[in-house]
């Protein structure tokens, strides 16, 4: 998968996707990630990327100028371009799925009050917002959503890693989890978890997983986006 993303803050890119399961999907060239400054689409000796809201308020906004040139420059009819706001639709694991099918996704990080509204309705596919909070750009959402795809290439998992049983794969959080010692502190490891019965054992981890989601998300055994499961079917 190819990915391009523009920003005002490259600087901010450098870290999170530089290690771990994203570093070794960038290496192995599963992912290939690109950070660009839309600065580098403008022609004027300032660098010009944003301007004063027509109609009058406070703050800047994002002229189409540079993200038209970049957008063009970088993308063709295959690529999904995803504006990254808190008025998009929220990102959940199901988005995440959806985008690992993608061949190339080009993330526009908003600033200041915004983008231009043209750059949404000529450019824009998709618009994604990683929750109902206003951060100062789109760098960080865009990071968020890069490692929550990468994650999902095939191949990008090692076998101690599998993707396939986790929180929101089938809908639920994870059941608890125990490493040795078998009694620490005083905190014994449940029983049946050292019993050696492999059936005993996925019932009890089943059941904790209803059990923990009702507790402790009771919105999700209601949410048809969250998790693969078809929850409209019947479960027999
Ligand atoms: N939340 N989810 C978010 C955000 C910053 C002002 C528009 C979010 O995705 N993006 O808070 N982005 C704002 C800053 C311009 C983007």
């Amino acid at each position: 998968m190819k990915i391009d993303v523009l920003t005002l803050f490259p600087e901010m890119f450098a870290g999170p996707l530089d290690v771990s399961i994203v570093q070794r999907a960038r290496k192995t060239g599963l992912l290939n990630l690109r950070v660009h400054n839309l600065r580098d689409w403008t022609h004027d000796r300032h660098k010009t990327v944003d301007d004063r809201p027509f109609g009058g308020s406070a703050g800047m906004v994002l002229k189409p100028e540079p993200l038209f040139a970049a957008v063009e420059s970088l993308g063709n009819e295959q690529t999904k371009v995803i504006l990254l706001t808190p008025a998009g639709r929220t990102f959940s694991q199901a988005i995440a799925r959806e985008l690992a099918m993608d061949e190339h996704l080009l993330f526009i990080c908003g600033s200041y009050e915004g983008v231009d509204e043209r750059v949404r309705e000529a450019l824009v596919d998709d618009e994604l917002s990683i929750g109902d909070y206003v951060l100062t750009n789109g760098g960080l959402p865009a990071m968020v959503i890069i490692d929550a795809v990468t994650r999902l290439l095939p191949g990008a998992l090692g076998d101690d890693e599998s993707a396939k049983d986790e929180s929101f794969s089938h809908g639920l959080l994870e059941y608890p989890h125990y490493t040795r010692p078998a009694e620490f502190r005083g905190m014994k490891v449940p029983d049946v978890l050292l019993s050696g019965h492999h059936a005993e054992i996925d019932k009890w981890r089943a059941e904790q997983a209803r059990l923990r989601t009702a507790q402790q998300r009771p919105d999700l055994l209601n949410d048809k986006n969250s998790g693969s499961r078809d929850k409209s079917a019947p479960h027999n």
